[in-house]
Formats: C-alpha cells, structure tokens, sequence
C-alpha cells in the first residue's frame, strides 16, 4: 500500500527496518579539515540508511548533517565554517534504540578520534553495571542506565577490564 501510493520501490527501507534480523553497525572515524572534517562511515552490510551525525566544534557548537550511507564504507566531506575546527562527529543519540554506532578508534567514546582520559571518566561512573534486558530499550525509552559503548569486551558488564582496555588505546591517533 505504502509503494502504491507513493510510487517508489520501498524494498530497501523494509529490508533494513523491518526484515533484517539484526540492528545496523557502523562506525565513524574522522580527519579534521579547515573549517570541517572528512568523514567515513563504514557499515557492516550494503543496505541504505541515512544517519544524522552532530559535528562538535572547538567553540561548543554543534552542526547537525543527515549523510545518506549506501554501500559499506561512505566518505563524505563535510563542511561547517571556514573558521571553525571540528573536535567530534558522532551520531545523534536518537539512533541508540536502532544502531549501533562506535567510533572506528577502539576505546574512543566520546566520538573525538582519540582514546584517552577522558574516555575513561565516562566510563568509571558505569563501573559495577551490567546489562539488564527487562527493561527493554526502545525509540521512546532508550537504555541509559547500561553504556553499551563502555562494554568494550562485549561481556554485558562494565567492570576494570573495559577501562583498561580503553587506557590500552591511549596513544591511538585520529581515525582515517
Ligand atoms: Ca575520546
Ligand atoms: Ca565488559
């Protein structure tokens, strides 16, 4: 019904939305520019999805840009202000519930290219948690009391090892 009434091939949409077995993955890795940031989104598989990515600035701004993602790895320059010196791209947090998104630097949580301290602090106050699938994440009440991004393990707890697997990547330059 959909199809018939605006006249385009939706098979797409529904392969990845409402067929595919498994959420999207993707990550992101960046390299600055004057006045914005090369961008590569690499997927793990070749169906279409547009994602809304925040680019930080050195100022505290924040510029929002919807990147259309065909096949498995998309490159996009993006460009803010002349002026302006990009310090993190991320995905809006409104695509959690749906995708997974990490930064292509291992350890890098905040999404600026770098595992370092600060990284670290974000994931010290997770200490102790682990993931309880009761309450189940969803669109309108997404899971924020489990930071799967500090789970680096995959082991569905956030304990010593995740943080010294972060401080393992210190050093890491800026994803390319
Ligand atoms: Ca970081
Ligand atoms: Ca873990």
């Amino acid at each position: 019904v959909l199809e018939e009434a605006t006249g385009k091939d939706l098979g797409p949409f529904f392969d990845r939305w409402v067929t595919a077995k498994e959420r999207p993955s993707v990550r992101i890795g960046f390299t600055p520019t004057p006045g914005g940031a090369d961008v590569t989104l690499t997927k793990d598989d070749d169906l279409p999805m547009t994602l809304e990515l925040w680019l930080t600035l050195s100022g505290g701004e924040r510029v929002k840009r919807r990147v259309d993602l065909g096949s498995r790895v998309t490159r996009a320059r993006l460009d803010v202000d002349p002026g302006a010196s990009v310090l993190a791209v991320s995905a809006s947090p409104r695509h959690d519930a749906l995708v997974e998104v990490r930064s292509a630097v291992h350890g890098d949580l905040d999404f600026d290219g770098e595992a370092d301290g600060f990284d670290v602090l974000r994931c010290a106050r997770q200490v102790g948690a682990s993931y309880d699938p009761k309450p189940a994440a969803s669109l309108w009440e997404p899971e924020v009391s489990f930071d799967a991004r500090c789970d680096l393990n995959d082991d569905l707890t956030i304990d010593d090892q995740d943080l010294a697997e972060i401080a393992a990547g210190f050093g890491t330059l800026r994803a390319r």
